[in-house]
C-alpha cells in the first residue's frame, strides 16, 4: 500500500465500547464496557479454537488426547468452557445461561449486575463439513436488588440490554447492538482487533430470498405450507420470477446472510417440534433484537413479535420468522387473511 491508502483511524471493537461508555449515559459505569471486552476474547479464543480443531480433525489426530490424558473435547464443550471462564472471570456476569448447561450458573463471588445467555457454538453439527457456525449471546441487566438468580433471566425479549453473535466464517464476524442500531466488526487476525466494518447496519426492506428447511414440509401446519408455496409462485414485483431458496443450515450464518442481504428466515412450528426447535433467551430473542434494530421484523408462527414473549424455562424454544419488513409483513398478512 502506498502510504495515502492506510487508514490510520481505524475503529477497533475496544474503541468502540470506550465511545459507547464515554457518550452513553446507561453505560456509564465501565462495567457494562469490561464486560464487553471479555466477551470479545471469549469470542476470539472459540475462534481459535475452532479453526485449531478444524485441522487437528482433517489431521486425524481428533483421538488426540492431551498432556493430563483427557480425551479431546468435543467442540461445544470447548465453547462452553471458554464461554463460561471468560464471564466468570469478568466479574461483572453474576448469571449465566448456556444451552450446554441444563441448568442456570450463579457466579456468588461476582459483585456483576449483569445476566447473560448464550449458544456458545450453535450449528455446531455442520462444523465437519466446513459450514460457518456461531456463538450467540443475550444480556440482561440484574433486576433491582436482585443477587442473582432465575427471575433475572425469565424475562420479556424486551428488557434485553444488548445481544449479538459471532460468526466463524471465512472470516470471523461480530453483529452486535446494544439499543441504538446495529453495528458490525471483522477479526484481523494480524492485530488480533475486531475492525469496525459494517457501521449502522440497515437491512434491505425487502429481498425475494426465502430460508426454511423444506425437510419438514410434510409436518407444517397447512397455512405455512400455503405461504412458503406462494412464494414459488411467479410474483408480480419479481417480473413473473419466484423467491430464491437459501438455506445453510447454521442460524448464525442464515441469520448473517438475511442481515445483509434481507428476505426470509424461518423455522416454524411442526409436528416433530410442537413449540418450534429454536431457543428463546440465546437464539430467537438475540437475533430478533438484532434484526429489529437492523429495520427488520422478528415473530412468531401466531404473528406475536418475539421480543414481546416471555419464556417460563431457561431452554423454552419458539417458531420465529424474522427478517425484511416487506416479508414478514406477508406472512402476517397471510395468516391475518387466514384468521380473517
Ligand atoms: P434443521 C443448528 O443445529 C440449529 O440449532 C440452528 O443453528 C439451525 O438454524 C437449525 O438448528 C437447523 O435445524 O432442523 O433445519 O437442521
Amino acid at each position: 500500500d502506498s502510504a495515502e491508502s492506510i487508514n490510520t483511524d481505524i475503529v477497533t471493537l475496544s474503541r468502540y465500547i470506550l465511545e459507547k461508555q464515554r457518550y452513553s449515559a446507561k453505560h456509564a459505569t465501565g462495567e457494562f464496557s469490561l464486560l464487553l471486552n471479555s466477551l470479545q476474547f471469549a469470542f476470539k479464543f472459540i475462534s481459535q479454537t475452532i479453526r485449531r480443531a478444524e485441522l487437528v480433525n482433517l489431521m486425524g489426530l481428533s483421538g488426540a488426547s492431551n498432556a493430563t490424558g483427557d480425551q479431546q473435547k468435543k467442540l461445544d464443550v470447548l465453547g462452553d468452557e471458554i464461554f463460561i471462564n471468560a464471564m466468570k472471570t469478568s466479574g461483572n456476569v453474576k448469571v449465566l445461561v448456556s444451552e450446554e448447561q441444563e441448568d442456570l450458573l450463579v457466579f456468588r463471588n461476582n459483585s456483576g449486575s449483569y445476566a447473560i445467555c448464550c449458544d456458545p457454538i450453535d450449528g455446531s453439527s455442520n462444523l465437519d463439513a466446513g459450514v460457518s457456525v456461531g456463538t450467540i449471546v443475550s444480556l440482561f441487566r440484574l433486576l433491582p436488588d436482585s443477587s442473582g438468580s432465575i427471575k433475572d433471566v425469565l424475562r420479556s425479549g424486551r428488557e434485553m440490554v444488548a445481544a449479538c453473535y459471532a460468526m466463524y466464517g471465512a472470516s470471523t464476524h461480530v453483529m452486535l447492538t446494544t439499543g441504538d442500531g446495529v453495528d458490525g466488526f471483522t477479526l484481523d487476525t494480524n492485530l488480533g482487533e475486531f475492525i469496525l466494518t459494517y457501521p449502522n447496519l440497515h437491512m434491505p426492506l425487502e429481498c425475494p430470498i426465502y430460508s426454511i428447511n423444506e425437510g419438514n414440509t410434510l409436518y407444517w401446519e397447512q397455512h405455512i405450507q400455503d405461504f412458503v408455496n406462494g412464494l414459488k409462485e411467479p410474483q408480480q414485483f419479481l417480473n413473473g420470477k419466484p423467491y430464491s431458496s437459501r438455506y445453510i443450515g447454521s442460524m448464525v450464518a442464515d441469520v448473517h446472510r438475511t442481515l445483509l442481504y434481507g428476505g426470509l428466515f424461518s423455522y416454524p412450528c411442526d409436528r416433530k417440534n410442537k413449540h418450534g426447535k429454536l431457543r428463546l433467551l440465546y437464539e430467537a430473542f438475540p437475533m430478533a433484537f438484532l434484526v429489529e434494530q437492523a429495520g427488520g421484523k422478528a415473530v412468531n408462527d401466531k404473528g406475536e413479535r418475539i421480543l414481546d414473549l416471555t419464556p417460563e424455562h431457561i431452554h423454552d424454544k419458539s417458531s420465529i420468522w424474522l427478517g425484511s419488513a416487506y416479508e414478514i409483513d406477508r406472512y402476517l398478512q397471510h395468516i391475518g387473511k387466514q384468521q380473517a
